[in-house]
């Protein structure tokens, strides 16, 4: 199969691979359709020092080819999100309903039972991202990071709740719960931004200020529904923030993994308001919040991972609410691409060109 691995940071390329059948408890998905999210180029570019060579692809859609011994859930020919957190189900975690924070999650490896299924010409062992590493025209992935989804939701938008969609909705339904009314800060309109001003929107927000550096990726922020832009490189976002709201934001999200923006949201919202940090930053990366006001402000700063997701719960709602109308796939998804292709789609991202950028199989 062909696969877009990273064997040493800075460069990927697609090649060809090998893949085992499913083992016991796993899943043999053909991709159809798997987004290009910034925590992929995160591995490619050595921003996340991780084993190995890697195959990337954390966000994808496809259709069960394979099912391995003991699976019961999922039948070939199912069509399936996949989840880039397996549930273990014995962690604390999984047992207080919180899949998403499962001690099995790990950015690259092998599969649960640390074997690889994914292998060179020459037999080495290659990781996958995230239990998947859907990037790939095949994945065999671990069946509780699957989710069973209706066979008539076109696969490329079924894709993008794997991660941004689940992750941006998740961060603004799940995580901060924000009520109606509430005023909404978003610093970074990619495909997480867009999709945590899709989730205010849905969440009756009133005002929803999206801050970003390209103009292109806040003119997307309007179309999803923000109701103020902020270009950063013209105006000093948190002043403009407090002019805007008065007394600061109620919530303030950041969705691009740098720390300094991580400190503007904090600064971004009212005394008791809410900072919600869902960018991944580099490994290294440090945050610096003044002492005192920590306690004096009385402000909240949660982490936030894939949106407080419980997927098997949270993928069919999203797409649900795609169907009704409620939450724009359509637009999330500006182009498609091969996975010969793939080298483009990230140079792309780079250019800040697309809400999402697709490869489809
Ligand atoms: O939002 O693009 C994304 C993916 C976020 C990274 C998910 C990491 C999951 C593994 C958890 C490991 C804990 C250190
Ligand atoms: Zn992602
Ligand atoms: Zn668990």
């Amino acid at each position: 199969m062909k696969a877009a691995v990273v064997r040493e940071a800075g460069k990927f390329s697609i090649e060809e691979l090998t893949i085992d059948p499913p083992s016991k408890g796993e899943l043999k998905i053909r991709m159809k359709a798997t987004g290009v999210c910034h925590t992929d180029l995160s591995l490619i570019d050595g921003r996340l020092p991780l084993p190995l060579p890697c195959v990337i692809g954390h966000e994808g859609a496809g259709i069960v080819e394979e099912i391995g011994e003991g699976v019961t859930r999922f039948a070939v020919g199912d069509h399936v999100v996949l989840s880039y957190i397996p549930a273990c189900g014995e962690c604390n975690s999984c047992h207080n309903h919180r899949p998403h924070l499962c001690t099995s999650g790990r950015m690259t490896g092998k599969m649960l039972d640390d074997t690889a299924r994914v292998h060179a010409a020459d037999g080495e062992d290659i990781n996958v991202m995230q239990f998947l590493g859907c990037m790939a025209e095949y994945a065999v992935i671990p069946e509780s990071s699957a989710v069973r989804i209706a066979k008539d939701i076109p696969m490329d938008k079924a894709a993008l709740v794997g991660c941004a969609v689940m992750t941006g909705v998740g961060a603004a339904i799940n995580t901060a719960k924000i009520e109606p009314g509430a005023s909404v800060v978003v610093f970074g309109c990619g495909g997480i931004g867009l999709s945590i001003i899709q989730g205010a929107k849905l969440a009756g927000a009133g005002k929803i200020i999206a801050v970003d550096l390209a103009d292109n990726k806040l003119a997307m922020a309007e179309h999803f529904g923000a109701t103020h832009t902020i270009n950063s490189t013209q105006e000093a976002p948190v002043a403009k923030i407090h002019q805007l709201t008065g007394e600061g934001a109620d919530y303030a999200f950041e969705a691009v993994g740098v720390p300094k923006l991580m400190e503007q949201a904090h600064e971004a919202v009212r005394r008791g308001g809410t900072a919600v940090i869902v960018g991944v930053a580099a490994l290294t990366d440090t945050v610096s919040y003044n002492a005192l006001t920590l306690a004096m402000s009385a402000k909240t700063i949660k982490g936030c991972i894939y949106g407080d997701a419980n997927p098997p719960v949270d993928f069919p709602r999203l797409l649900d609410l795609y169907k009704s109308g409620k939450l724009n796939l359509d637009d999330m998804v500006s182009r498609s691409y091969s996975i010969d292709e793939a080298p483009q789609a990230f140079e792309d991202m780079k250019n800040n060109a697309n809400a999402r950028g697709v490869i489809v199989f």
